[in-house]
């Protein structure tokens, strides 16, 4: 993972310190892209520990055009869960102790910390077992998984971009129109989060499949090893779908960013020398992309440097 280390250096040598939403400060480049071939091996960060399992249950879960937090949260998987906690923690249903901007204040206050732990195990203990509770603070808005398969249409109905583009591929597979968008200006207001992965393109030469993202804001440290995972992920799995070999996936960046206090972790990352890249291993063969669940699909040959924590920023 040459190609993230370089970023990585890149930001450190010329970011631009710039303040951001949530108060934590940066260091910020304008416009980087970076181009993994797929055939070379899966892309997971070798330099750090990075879950596959994380990556692969949230991809699916957008597949399946899921917004609620309570599927991931079944599967033990807790990425989403801040969101999902702020949009509680700010309603009137919520009677425990203040809880505004628990982002910042765990890093600093150890008793609010304890608080905030309590508040968040309830909170997801809910989530699991109060179906009404779920459904109104577990769902995240029309965030990916909405917008990936049930675009509203304007006329009351829904455009799937997912089937749409997967059959582009299979028919057309030369069209310079294989799009998909998350970005939907009259939905990104009603978001958790609007979306940072905004809009991907996929293109077909010599019987591979390619796909570049536009990623408008970037996390370097925590998001990116994710996303970049993830669109790996998600082009090996169109392409089989679509009888091609996976090739490059060009991921194209805004805003790339290191929060500030990802600097030391960010340090000892690159004093890491980037190891054999693992494969990706589809261990059940489906008829639709849509029917893969997390145990379908497996890495081999993963010998990651130790997993380096960093706090992230809501
Ligand atoms: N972020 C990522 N990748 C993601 C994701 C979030 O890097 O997949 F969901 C980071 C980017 C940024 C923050 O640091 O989350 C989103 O904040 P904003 O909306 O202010 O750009």
């Amino acid at each position: 993972m040459k190609q993230y280390q370089d970023l990585c250096r890149h930001i450190l040598e010329n970011g631009i310190e710039k303040g951001d939403r949530t108060g934590t400060g940066t260091i910020s480049v304008f416009g980087y892209q970076m181009r993994y071939d797929l055939q070379e091996g899966f892309p997971l960060m070798t330099t750090k520990k990075t879950s596959f399992r994380l990556i692969a249950t949230e991809l699916l879960w957008f597949l399946k055009g899921d917004t609620n937090v309570r599927t991931l949260i079944e599967e033990n998987n807790h990425i989403w869960d801040e969101w999902a906690f702020e949009k509680w923690i700010k309603s009137d249903a919520y009677e425990g102790p203040d809880m505004t901007d628990f982002g910042h204040r765990v890093l600093t206050d150890e008793t609010f910390k304890k608080q905030y732990e309590e508040q968040m195990a309830i909170f997801q203990q809910r989530i699991l077992e109060d179906e009404g509770f779920a459904k109104e603070f577990g769902d995240l808005g029309p965030v990916y998984g909405k917008q990936w398969r049930s675009w509203p249409d304007g006329m009351g109905g829904t455009i799937d971009q997912i089937q749409n583009v997967i059959e582009s591929i299979k028919k057309n597979p030369d069209s310079r129109r294989h799009i998909v968008t998350a970005w939907n200006p009259a939905e990104v207001e009603d978001m958790a989060l609007p979306p940072c992965h905004s809009f991907f393109q996929f293109y077909v030469a010599e019987g591979k499949l390619s796909c570049q993202l536009y990623q408008r804001s970037a996390d370097v440290f925590l998001g990116v090893p994710f996303n970049i995972a993830s669109y790996a992920l998600l082009t090996h799995l169109i392409a089989k779908e679509c009888g091609l070999e996976a090739g490059d996936f060009v991921h194209t960046l805004g805003d790339a960013h290191l929060y500030k206090n990802h600097l030391d972790q960010v340090k000892e990352q690159l004093s890491r020398k980037p190891k054999t890249l693992p494969k990706l291993v589809m261990k059940t063969d489906k008829n639709s992309i849509f029917d893969y669940e997390t145990k379908d699909l497996a890495i081999e040959g993963y010998d990651p440097y130790p997993r380096i924590a960093a706090p992230i920023s809501v």
